[in-house]
């Protein structure tokens, strides 16, 4: 069989790679687009994603579940189909927009019962079931149920809560080949990912990743990163776990981050990243150059005819001016909001071009350097 993951070329623990998938070939260094419900915030549509570079879409099993539905998605011949989008998409497993979403909750060895924040209605997610629902949309790559435990968790509270989410994805694993294996199924090839959690205890950690490792899964997260510990923690967490994760299959780094921290994940060998930042900052005004961040509301944009990044290919900076986009976000005209984010989801995607080429020409380091200074991120 043909491998799924190639790595292509490495530098240091940097990986560039490339992701074998019945929806198409995903490069790595890959940013994903989040579409939460399916849709990109912003008025976003598809075929503005073909337009920015977007290789891979996420959408959310939790979100999808309790609005429209996965099953009447399934009817409609799966997410792909629905949406109108046929390249990769990734689901996330509801575990994590449990825990920060619903209201009261009880996380029980069977799974967890919460309540739907859309209407109250009450809900039992455990693995099975989220497996079910991913399989419903037939995304390409689904996760695995886990329990991102919060940043300060106790010690016992991590140990427990790890331990759990390992027999959560043994439990996905088995289900999933069943789902794969059904009739009806909408994608028969969906892949699963298995998510590594215990907060920023390295050798909990460890022990997972090495478990975990053994259930020889698709791919691999690292996941309970980015939600209150310092960067320095989230860095020091990645050098020590994802040497314990297969090299020779796609790591991904969940819910992050900035630029900054990207080019850093990277570095510690991360292949896969998403995050909400670049389509919630363009719809504050707040957009990405290469010297950093800007926020258009700023009065000294009011007459500037520049683009808001020189030489950007992207649709906001083709044809217009800072000077413009300001004066439709201060109108909270939607187009000014949807500019900003095709810029900022532009940007992403762009910087991550930037790095698959410099890993090919063996120039990643000095590339990152470059990078980090200009935005502002370091002295030299
Ligand atoms: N688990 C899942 N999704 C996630 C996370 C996690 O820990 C995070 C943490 N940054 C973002 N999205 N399933
Ligand atoms: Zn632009």
């Amino acid at each position: 069989m043909k491998k799924l993951y190639e790595l292509l070329k490495e530098e240091g623990r940097a990986k560039r790679g490339v992701f074998h998938t019945v929806h198409g070939d995903i490069q790595t260094p890959v940013f994903m687009n989040v579409g939460t419900v399916a849709a990109i915030k912003g008025a976003v549509s598809t075929e503005d994603l073909e337009q920015i570079k977007c290789q891979v879409e996420l959408s959310n099993t939790y979100h999808l579940h309790v609005r429209t539905g996965d099953k009447l998605i399934k009817e409609m011949g799966g997410l792909h189909k629905f949406m109108s989008w046929n390249r990769p998409i990734l689901t996330d497993s509801g575990g994590f927009q449990v825990f920060s979403l619903a209201g009261l909750r009880k996380i029980k060895e069977e799974g967890v019962y919460f309540h739907s924040h859309i209407d109250g209605a009450k809900i039992f997610m455990g693995p099975e079931e989220s497996m079910q629902i991913q399989s419903n949309l037939g995304s390409t790559i689904a996760m695995g149920f886990d329990e991102c435990a919060p940043a300060l968790a106790e010690r016992p509270y991590v140990e427990a809560s790890v331990a759990r989410t390992t027999r959560w994805l043994e439990r996905c694993k088995k289900e999933m080949n069943r789902l794969n294996s059904l009739e009806d199924t909408v994608n028969k090839n969906q892949m699963l990912f298995g998510i590594n959690q215990g907060a920023i205890y390295a050798d909990i950690r460890i022990d997972h990743a090495k478990r975990i490792s053994e259930l020889d899964l698709d791919g691999y997260a690292v996941g309970g990163l980015a939600v209150g510990e310092t960067h320095e923690e989230m860095y020091y967490i990645l050098d020590e776990t994802v040497p314990y994760l297969p090299r020779k299959k796609p790591t991904y780094l969940m819910g992050v981050g900035t630029p900054a921290n990207i080019l850093e994940g990277v570095d510690r060998g991360i292949d896969f990243f998403d995050c909400v930042y670049p389509s919630r900052n363009g719809r504050h005004g707040h957009v990405y150059t290469n010297q950093g961040k800007i926020n258009l509301f700023n009065q000294k944009y009011e007459k500037d005819m520049r683009p808001i990044e020189e030489g950007c290919q992207c649709p906001a900076c083709r044809r217009y001016s800072r000077a413009y986009i300001r004066h439709l976000l201060k109108a909270k005209e939607m187009l000014g909001m949807r500019l900003c984010v095709l810029h900022n989801l532009y940007f992403y995607n762009t910087m991550m071009e930037e790095i698959r080429d410099a890993l090919d020409a063996g120039n990643f380091r000095s590339y990152k350097e470059e990078k980090l200074y200009n935005m502002g991120q370091i002295d030299r």
